[in-house]
């Protein structure tokens, strides 16, 4: 009997978003590859899921892209995440549950969107380092890895400057249903925007203040009280502590550990209701080659427990106890 770890669906198709163009540095776009080989699917199959690979999807290349309204690579970034929302609406529709493995973070924006298209009732889990909510007239840098939220939020219509390469999106989010977890780096801007939407948040003074099963708990609760709605998570790497996770573009110190990564994982497993999980901004080309290695490898250690696999053991599928 297959385990139900995603909302309702008893596959899992996994969509592979090799993509770097929302921030500067090359390397994101390994890590669908990189993941994989390090036995992402075996071991969901392990832990009871039907897994379907979908394979990478193939991003077309844009040479000529500058800079618009504070938006860098807007005709790559809007392009790549349009063919993401088509594919991730098309797997859902499949009665599939989605694992997208990116990519960095701006890939976001079509994962959630093409969510959106196929359930519109979804509730966000932002787990990240980050509030990636800069609207483009707040960003520091123009790198949408640190805006996916912004084009999103339903209440943030009005400060968004129109963008070519982005009119497919609709922001279609409303910010009462996205929570964060693990925040410790917030723009000036973003935290205006935190506070003047109410958006649910715990950083990491709360997971200290209240420890991560109380955060969680809390966290599930705003959302949805009634615990029905799909779950869609967005999980950058970097929200875990960078001596776990080294190989990421933005590292920040003070993040979460690996034990309490786990027990989101675990937590959200247990709820029956993932939908869909982005796992992003893990960056093979920084770091050492141990580094990499470490990287990789506790990637894939948290985000298999968001289908199943378990600290306290798994039962293979179709085991039975040997008899002399
Ligand atoms: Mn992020």
């Amino acid at each position: 009997m297959p385990v139900c770890t995603n909302g309702g669906k008893m596959k899992v198709g996994v969509v592979g978003m090799p993509f770097s163009k929302g921030q500067p540095k090359a390397g994101t776009q390994l890590a669908p590859k990189l993941i994989r080989q390090a036995g992402m699917l075996e071991k969901m199959t392990e832990a009871g899921n039907d897994v379907v690979d979908h394979g990478d999807l193939a991003v077309e290349d844009i040479a000529s892209d500058e800079p618009i309204k504070n938006v860098s690579r807007p005709k790559n970034v809007g392009t790549a995440n349009k063919l993401l929302c088509e594919a991730v609406e098309k797997v859902l529709r499949q009665q599939q549950g989605c694992l997208v493995l990116g990519g960095d973070h701006s890939i976001a924006m079509g994962s959630i969107q093409g969510h959106l298209k196929a359930e519109p009732d979804l509730v966000v889990l932002w787990i990240d380092a980050h509030a990636d909510i800069n609207t483009p007239l707040t960003s520091p840098s123009g790198n949408v890895h640190g805006m996916p939220l912004s084009f999103m939020v339903k209440e943030l219509e009005q400060y968004m400057p129109n963008v070519p390469g982005f009119e497919w999106m609709k922001p279609s989010l409303a910010a009462k249903d996205i929570a964060y977890i693990g925040l410790r780096d917030v723009d000036g801007g973003e935290k205006a925007i935190i506070d003047k939407l109410g958006i649910h948040c715990f950083s990491m003074h709360e997971v200290d203040k209240y420890g991560i099963a109380a955060v969680v708990d809390r966290a599930l609760k705003a959302l949805d009280p009634s615990g029905i709605r799909p779950i869609h998570v967005s999980f950058d790497v970097d929200a875990i502590d960078p001596s776990i996770i080294p190989s990421t573009g933005t590292p920040v110190p003070g993040g979460l550990s690996l034990r309490e990564a786990y027990y989101i994982a675990e937590e959200i497993a247990e709820t029956g209701r993932l939908s869909v999980l982005d796992c992003v901004e893990v960056n093979t080309l920084l770091g050492s080659k141990e580094d990499q290695q470490r990287t990789v490898k506790n990637t894939v250690e948290v985000m298999s427990r968001f289908y199943g696999t378990k600290r306290c053991g798994n039962v293979p599928r179709g085991y039975t106890l040997p008899e002399p």
